[in-house]
């Protein structure tokens, strides 16, 4: 049983009674005055590095980098407290700087929450809250000690509700039809499109280079391609086909060119969000090695 020791709703009233944000509203305050609370360099250093770690704040300017790392408290908690409860309504967002937090589920039908995640140091959470207007959806606990850096939600919202959202609305339907995504839930997606990256190739360039060292694993969102071993074509791609993942789950060189066989647009995940966000989907990926070795051995 999870024991409840809800931070959120004691600091609830003082926030309200400083920030007055008990008016809902869809969009960033306009009102928004940046929040400072004052911190030697040091902690500021602490933010940015865990800030570098999460893409969330991958697109923002250095002046908003500078709003965000004024406005930001600490937080320390023991193991074992919670720190977000799901049902309630949330205030803050949170960025886990050291120790880890389990994310706690209670299903409709279900008795017992379930723990459904772990989060680590440059992850945060949080966000949905603020981002809809919903009651926390999940439970969040320390599992270790743990340092997290809470931002409110007016700085939230005012920094980080327009391009969190953009990106995930943008990504919503390509990610729903990609068939090696299926089994994910939306959450799950939307945590993916948080890191995709677009990169755009002409006819004729190459993707992925074969025996090089493999650092990105990439979607296809537009345009064809084509994957080939020594000259031989072995894989022909479109639109919602995925490549690059053998050399990120075997920690060995690429074992074959993609080429853009036409104009292409792919979003790329980084090599550790890959093994964050699709380990548990290792056993579907490795099943493309052995297609691969069908392939190869029929043009060889
Ligand atoms: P929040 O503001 O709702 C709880 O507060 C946070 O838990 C939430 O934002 C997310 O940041 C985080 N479904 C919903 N929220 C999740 C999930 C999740 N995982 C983490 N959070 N699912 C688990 C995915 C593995 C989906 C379950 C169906």
């Amino acid at each position: 049983m999870i024991e409840l020791q809800v931070k959120e709703r004691r600091r609830r009233t003082l926030s309200f009674r400083r920030t007055g944000v008990s008016a809902e509203c869809q969009v960033a305050d306009e009102s928004y005055v940046p929040r400072v609370v004052l911190k030697p360099d040091a902690a500021k250093k602490r933010i940015a590095a865990a800030l570098e770690k999460n893409a969330l704040f991958k697109g923002l300017d250095k002046e908003q980098i500078n709003t965000v790392i004024d406005a930001v408290e600490e937080e320390k908690h023991k193991a074992g407290d919670v720190i977000i409860k799901q049902g309630e309504s949330g205030l803050y967002f949170y960025l886990l700087e050291a120790g880890a937090c389990e994310v706690w589920l209670s299903m409709h039908n279900a008795r017992n929450p379930q723990m459904v995640k772990i989060y680590g140091p440059g992850d945060s959470f949080g966000e949905l809250a603020l981002l809809y207007d919903a009651p926390r959806a999940a439970t969040i606990k320390a599992s270790t000690d743990c340092i997290l850096w809470t931002m409110d939600r007016s700085t939230f919202r005012t920094i980080l509700m327009a391009s969190t959202r953009k990106k995930r609305n943008l990504y919503e339907d390509y990610l729903q039809n990609v068939p090696l995504l299926k089994t994910l839930d939306k959450y799950e997606r939307s945590a993916i499109a948080d890191v995709l990256e677009p990169e755009y190739f002409v006819a004729g360039k190459e993707i992925i280079t074969e025996g090089t060292p493999g650092d990105k694993f990439y979607f296809l969102e537009e345009g064809t391609a084509e994957a080939r071993t020594r000259g031989a074509v072995v894989m022909k791609y479109g639109k919602g086909d995925y490549f690059g993942e053998l050399a990120l789950l075997n920690d060995e060189p690429r074992s074959a060119t993609v080429l853009a066989v036409t104009d292409c647009k792919v979003v790329s995940i980084n090599s550790d969000s890959f093994k964050r966000l699709l380990g548990k989907l290792e056993d579907i990926l490795q099943r493309k090695k052995t297609e691969y070795a069908a392939a190869t051995a029929s043009t060889s």
